[in-house]
């Protein structure tokens, strides 16, 4: 075996050949992570290479970026670039209710935000940071058909001419996303377990164009929310001032609108104040130019195969995208990768085997914690406690923020491991449940922390 040298904290370690399979928001970053530790990375990606595409279709145009992607990408460099530079912060909600007023509570202290990045751009710069490594090879238009995960080899099909392609790697990562083929492949294996979860919501995203002087037609840092339980929507800002906003909604709904008279009827009904920025004319032709997407949300585990195979992304943990965690906790998943490959001085199967099992309650508390808030806010019958909650948490967590930390901020603004935002949320809502103790439990709770 090569070993490394170089000035990547690493000399002397062994040099693998990774296989990524999914050249998406995920693979691109693990490329960079494995690169950067000097071993040979190959790529495979079903699709074209996105740079070279007019128009790349698909899911979701922008992403909310917080902390732990963040963290992910400065770990290669990349942080700065992508976000400073690019993102769009935003340092509050902002709440549009029915008559059409709107009110914001802030994320949390002044410079507390969150970043909309265009998903495009993402990728995009991610593909082009990879591919500065001299030891990243790309191969686009390669589809995984099938695998021999313990042998590490996999068969590809190249696009559209279907020609197959063997291919054997030490180490095949799959970053292919929430239908992973990967993912099919490894739950082959006896003791897998997998589950998945269509919502009856789907997605479909409409566009509020800039104004003519180029600015935005809504204020710009802040991502937009309007909920109205059944029906919600969302707003966040492009670098072009125009917004993405998505629309969720139960199929059954989205079947119901068939007529640009029904679907302007709903508008004005239920987001009045949306219809004259999009513009009558827009929303009718850009609502029946796509179909709605459906949400799924998966469970499974472990996410390895011995030292050979791991998925990671998507293909670990899809979840619906009510907590905008789902790129972020990808991103999570290769740092903390890395992380535990050094620690293991990159001996791989103590390394996936103590990254599958500790990365997978933390894994699936954000996908549960992703299905309890579209529940939360599917069902919220009076929309006037989504304010109240978060007013009152965010007083909370002003008067006392090492003490109480409401859970989106543990969640978003922290590294907290996912499973343990929910035990910290529990014990807050045991507090809340015992007004009449309240004072004594937080005393007893702050002694506890500092004895
Ligand atoms: P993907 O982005 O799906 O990439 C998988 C890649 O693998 C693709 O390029 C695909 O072409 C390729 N591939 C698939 N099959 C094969 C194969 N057989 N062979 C080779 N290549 C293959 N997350 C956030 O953090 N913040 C948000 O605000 C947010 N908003 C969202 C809004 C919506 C509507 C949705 C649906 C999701 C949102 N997410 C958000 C989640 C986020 O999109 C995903 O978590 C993220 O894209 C996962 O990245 P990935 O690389 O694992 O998978
Ligand atoms: C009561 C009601 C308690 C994604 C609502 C808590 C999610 C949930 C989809 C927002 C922000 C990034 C998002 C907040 C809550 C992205 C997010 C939130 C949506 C929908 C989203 C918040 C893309 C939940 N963050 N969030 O507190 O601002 O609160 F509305 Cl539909």
């Amino acid at each position: 075996m090569e070993t490394i040298t170089g000035a990547n904290g690493c000399d002397g370690f062994p040099k693998i050949k990774v296989a990524i399979v999914g050249g998406g928001l995920v693979g691109t970053l693990s490329a960079c992570y494995f690169a950067k530790r000097g071993h040979e990375v190959h790529l495979y990606e079903l699709r074209p290479d996105i740079r070279e595409l007019e128009h790349v279709p698909g899911r979701s145009i922008n992403l909310a970026l917080s902390v732990r992607g963040r963290a992910a990408l400065k770990e290669v460099g990349l942080e700065e670039q992508l976000v400073q530079r690019h993102g769009i912060p935003m340092y509050a909600r902002m709440i549009h209710e029915l008559d059409g007023s709107t009110r914001s509570i802030p994320y949390g202290k002044k410079d507390q935000c969150i970043y909309s990045v265009g998903r495009r751009f993402l990728n995009e710069s991610l593909l082009t940071a990879a591919e500065k490594y001299p030891n990243v090879h790309c191969h686009f238009n390669q589809k995984l058909v099938s695998a021999n995960l313990k042998q590490g080899q996999m068969t590809f099909e190249r696009q559209p001419s279907k020609e197959i392609e063997q291919v054997e790697a030490q180490l095949v990562v799959g970053a292919d996303g929430a239908f992973s083929s990967v993912r099919k492949q490894m739950m082959k294996q006896p003791l897998c377990d997998f589950s998945q979860t269509y919502i009856p919501h789907g997605y479909l995203e409409l566009c509020i164009p800039a104004l003519s002087d180029g600015t935005h037609a809504m204020p710009k840092n802040y991502l937009h929310i309007w909920p109205r339980g059944r029906f919600m929507m969302i707003a966040l800002p492009n670098q072009d001032a125009s917004w993405t906003v998505t629309l969720f909604m139960p199929f059954d709904e989205f079947g119901k609108l068939d007529t640009p008279q029904r679907l302007l009827a709903f508008f004005k009904e239920h987001f009045p104040d949306a219809v004259p920025l999009i513009g009558e004319e827009k929303l009718v032709s850009d609502f029946f130019a796509c179909k709605p997407s459906p949400l799924v949300s998966v469970k499974c585990g472990p996410y390895n195969i011995g030292d050979t195979a791991l998925i990671i992304g998507d293909a670990a943990h899809a979840m619906v995208p009510f907590y905008g965690q789902g790129m972020n906790a990808g991103f999570e998943d290769c740092r903390l990768l890395d992380a535990v490959l050094l620690k293991h001085k990159f001996d791989v199967g103590p390394a996936l085997k103590e990254f599958s099992t500790t990365r997978r309650p933390d894994a699936e508390a954000i996908c549960g914690l992703a299905m309890y808030n579209y529940v939360e806010m599917r069902d919220l019958v009076n929309r006037k406690s989504f304010l109240i909650r978060k007013k009152v948490d965010s007083l909370l967590h002003s008067l006392m923020p090492n003490l109480w930390i409401p859970l989106y901020t543990s969640v978003t603004f922290s590294h907290m491991p996912y499973a343990q935002c929910i035990k910290n949320k529990e014990w807050q809502d045991k507090v809340r449940h015992t007004k009449q103790n309240q004072h004594d439990y937080l005393i007893n709770k702050r002694q506890f922390y500092r004895s």
